[in-house]
């Protein structure tokens, strides 16, 4: 089936000032995210100084009291504040291009209106040392009311992308029946229809527990049931921060390498795959917890090792695309693609180093989901390894990748340097690897997570981790690079706002695919609307269901839950909040 391909301004393109209007909501989204991860950023490498021995604390006291505020502060504004608002940008500035519509504008200011005024409550929270409960905020630990109000409005801002972009592609689709959607708008809903199912959790957990036991209406909590709706969401949230980062792989980095994605079908079917598996599993973080069935543990072991799944996919359709790049630019030989990778290129170099931290992520991930290794690493240092070099690093270093393209896109002017992006980006890989294969190793030798040791005198600290001296001392001077990396880095974010030099039209890199359907980019950048597809993939055509896809999954998250809870709500407990710190 072959479809003539539309002419340019078929579709209504926004006029310039409405297109205006939509890069500076974008930038706002941006900086506001940005920004918060240079306070969260600045913190971290204490952090490490600590485990490395090195107590930082006292010296800080005037601006955090304890270790416990600062990794709250850490944790929140990283994984909440800075990934809700690069991603709620993202996945509707990038479809809004490609579709060539305007979003509603309206819903969107919302939406960084709503997250903005929770952060600021947060921030109040956090930085007056009444609420250092952590990134998981698990009661009985509690917090100022503002704390989970301002969490409750920065969870209820991040799903607004939802209708928007249901909106942008019914109207897309209404012009075009029978066409697949686009494909990074595809990727796009696809991640805002999990986090729809998956915010349930956390909305529950806040409106139905948290606020109104924060605010002095009822006296005491359930924690298990707590932790449980938690999770629903915390694990999922992980997939929040890791798909944007495929939209950026799948939608746009093959163009940046100069090549093409090697399969539109492929990166349709793991974004479904996502859809699909991440909601069912998040009692994996609760191996350890008391009170459900260890059938339900064998199963959630085997539903994790489900959810890798579209992971591993990842890795041969984006592994493929990039070797096709690479030996068109003439690379032979097993890793010669590799190495000829257009590595000069700050927004590629960065994002190709995250996927490359990201196997490491992947493999740490599947021992973590195998219950019996569980054991060995939950509550370790191992853990929050883990996590940074996922969403500390396959994330994290992908927003900044983005970044390096998307500001002189937004803003007309010129990147500061491109060669302190590129220190920059290196900086974070070597960092991070030193300091996360610190924190897996130390885990090993039974380091807790979360736990203030540089406190504790030398003599208790030798005895009880001088085992671990070496990775620790790795943690730490990782930290330190860490520091480096986020130092330039910011010098390139901040400096390229506010430098005079103006850059020629940046236009956003949309790749094209064999197979599927294609988006081109013209007209110095605006995308004209899309080419359909020529060659209709069966499997493109199916994944269009996405409404049903969607009932399966609420299907299926229920019928993983209902065991889970049915014992805590017949056994309910009721605890008092506990401040400790
Ligand atoms: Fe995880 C704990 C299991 C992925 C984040 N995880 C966490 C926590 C966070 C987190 C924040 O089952 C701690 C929360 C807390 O505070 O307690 N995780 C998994 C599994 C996966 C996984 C099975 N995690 C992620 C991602 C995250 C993230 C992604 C953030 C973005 N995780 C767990 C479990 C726990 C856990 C347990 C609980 C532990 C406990 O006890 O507390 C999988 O999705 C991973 C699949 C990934 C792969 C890798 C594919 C590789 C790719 C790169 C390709 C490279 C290329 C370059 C193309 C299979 C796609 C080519 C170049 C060449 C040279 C070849
Ligand atoms: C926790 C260091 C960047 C998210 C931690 C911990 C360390 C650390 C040592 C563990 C603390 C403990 O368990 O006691 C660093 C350093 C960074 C960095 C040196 C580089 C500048 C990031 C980034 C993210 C992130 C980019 C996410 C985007 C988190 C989260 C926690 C954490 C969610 C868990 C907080 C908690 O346990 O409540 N960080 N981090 N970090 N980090 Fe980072
Ligand atoms: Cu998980």
């Amino acid at each position: 089936m072959s479809i003539a391909l539309a002419p340019t301004g078929a579709l209504s393109r926004p006029a310039g000032d409405a297109l205006a209007a939509q890069r500076r909501t974008m930038l706002a989204f941006l900086v506001w995210g940005f920004s918060a991860l240079m306070i969260g950023a600045a913190i971290g490498p204490l952090q490490a100084l600590n485990y490395g021995g090195i107590n930082v604390y006292p010296a800080l006291a005037p601006v955090l009291q304890t270790y416990y505020q600062g990794l709250t502060i850490h944790g929140v504004l990283n994984a909440y504040i800075f990934t809700f608002f690069v991603t709620c940008g993202l996945l509707i500035y990038l479809p809004a291009r490609e579709l060539g519509l305007a979003p509603n504008m309206l819903l969107w200011r919302s939406c960084f209106g709503l997250m903005a005024a929770g952060t600021l409550m947060l921030l109040y929270a956090m930085f007056d040392n009444s609420s250092s409960v952590l990134w998981t905020f698990y009661p009985p630990l509690k917090g100022s009311p503002f704390f989970y109000f301002g969490m409750t409005l920065v969870v209820l801002g991040s799903l607004l992308p939802l209708p928007i972009l249901l909106d942008m592609r019914a109207r897309w689709k209404a012009r075009r029946p029978g066409e697949v959607t686009p494909l990074v708008t595809y990727m796009s809903t696809t991640t805002m229809l999990m986090w729809g199912l998956a915010g349930g959790g956390a909305a529950i957990e806040l409106i139905v527990q948290l606020d109104p036991w924060s605010a002095g209406l009822v006296d005491t909590i359930d924690p298990i049931v707590g932790r449980t709706l938690f999770w629903w969401t915390g694990h999922p949230i992980v997939y929040f921060w890791l798909m944007p980062a495929y939209v950026s792989w799948y939608g746009l980095l093959s163009k940046q390498c100069g090549g093409k994605l090697v399969s539109d079908p492929m990166a349709r079917l793991t974004f479904a795959l996502l859809l699909v598996f991440s909601l069912p599993v998040g009692s994996h973080h609760q191996f350890t917890d008391p009170g459900f069935s260890p059938v339900w543990r064998g199963i959630l072991t085997a539903l994790t090792l489900s959810v890798a799944l579209p992971s591993l996919i990842t890795a041969f359709t984006i592994g493929l695309s990039l070797e096709y790049s690479g030996r068109l630019a003439g690379g032979r030989g097993v890793l010669g693609w590799f190495t000829a990778l257009p590595w000069r290129n700050p927004s590629v170099a960065a994002q190709v180093l995250a996927m490359v931290t990201f196997i490491f992520g992947g493999a740490g991930g599947i021992v973590n989901g195998s219950w019996e290794l569980n054991n060995i690493v939950h509550n370790t240092t191992w853990i929050p390894g883990h996590f940074h070099i996922t969403v500390g690093t396959a994330s994290a270093l992908t927003f900044m990748g983005v970044a390096f393209w998307m500001m002189p896109h937004l803003t007309g002017r010129k990147l500061l340097s491109r060669r302190l992006a590129l220190v920059a980006a290196w900086l974070w890989f070597g960092g991070m690897s030193v300091f996360a294969l610190g924190m897996h190793w130390a885990g090993l030798h039974g380091v807790p997570r979360r736990a203030w040791v540089s406190f504790l005198p030398q003599t208790v600290y030798d005895r009880f981790y001088g085992d671990a001296h070496f990775p620790l001392t790795m943690v730490a001077v990782g930290g330190i690079v860490l520091w480096l990396a986020t130092f330039c880095f910011y010098v390139v974010f901040l400096g390229s706002l506010f430098t005079r030099r103006l850059s020629t039209p940046v236009p956003i890199p949309f790749a094209q695919a064999f197979g599927g359907a294609e988006s081109y980019s013209l007209d110095g950048g605006e995308p004209i609307g899309i080419v359909a597809h020529r060659h209709l993939s069966p499997l493109a055509k199916a994944l269009e269901q996405l409404g049903l896809i969607t009932a399966f999954t609420a299907v299926a998250t229920a019928a993983a839950y209902v065991p889970i809870f049915w014992p805590f709500v017949n056994n309910i407990t009721r605890a008092q909040g506990w401040s400790v710190w």
